[in-house]
């Protein structure tokens, strides 16, 4: 359950309206697999992950970003069913991706540290708890289904 008012959610969906989904997703992912490297086991197939350089231009990385927060951005479409909306993802990365759900939190908190380096000032102090809750929400609702 993601507790949030009507301000916070015009806000977070003001914001989303003017993220590269492509931009900030690649980058995202790619810093979470230099910053926590164990998570490049789920991610072996995806070439050249041998230093910072070659993951943050990995143009598998940088597709799977793009794919992962676009699917994110669907769940902000659906903020108080985060549940239901990533059920199916929850079952695919629990049963067929053996993802720790650890990781999703991991995530969470790099996409916060990406989305406020490029917004700077923008990004304020209510907006970035607003996006914490969110991405912990997300980040539960993913890990729902996990048995
Ligand atoms: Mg996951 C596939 C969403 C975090 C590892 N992830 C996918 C797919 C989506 C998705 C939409 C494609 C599913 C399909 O093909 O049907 N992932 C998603 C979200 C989040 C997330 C929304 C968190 C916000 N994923 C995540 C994390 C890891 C991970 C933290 C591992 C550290 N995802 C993962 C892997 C695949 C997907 C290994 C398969 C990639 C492939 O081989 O193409």
């Amino acid at each position: 359950m993601v507790q949030l008012t009507a301000e916070e959610k015009s806000g977070l969906t003001a914001l989303w309206a003017k993220v590269n989904v492509e931009e900030i997703g690649g980058e995202a992912l790619g810093r979470l697999l230099v910053v926590y490297p164990w998570t490049q086991r789920f991610f072996e197939h995806f070439g050249d992950l041998s230093s910072a350089d070659a993951v943050m231009k990995n143009p598998k990385v940088q597709a799977h970003g793009k794919k992962v927060l676009a699917s994110f951005g669907e769940g902000l479409k659906h903020l108080d069913n985060l549940k239901g909306t990533f059920a199916t993802l929850s079952e695919l990365h629990c049963d067929k991706l053996h993802v720790d759900p650890e990781n999703f939190r991991l995530l969470g908190n790099v996409l916060v540290v990406v989305l406020a380096r490029h917004f700077g000032k923008e990004f304020t102090p209510e907006l970035q708890t607003a996006y914490q809750k969110v991405v912990a929400g997300v980040a539960n609702a993913l890990a729902h289904k996990y048995h």
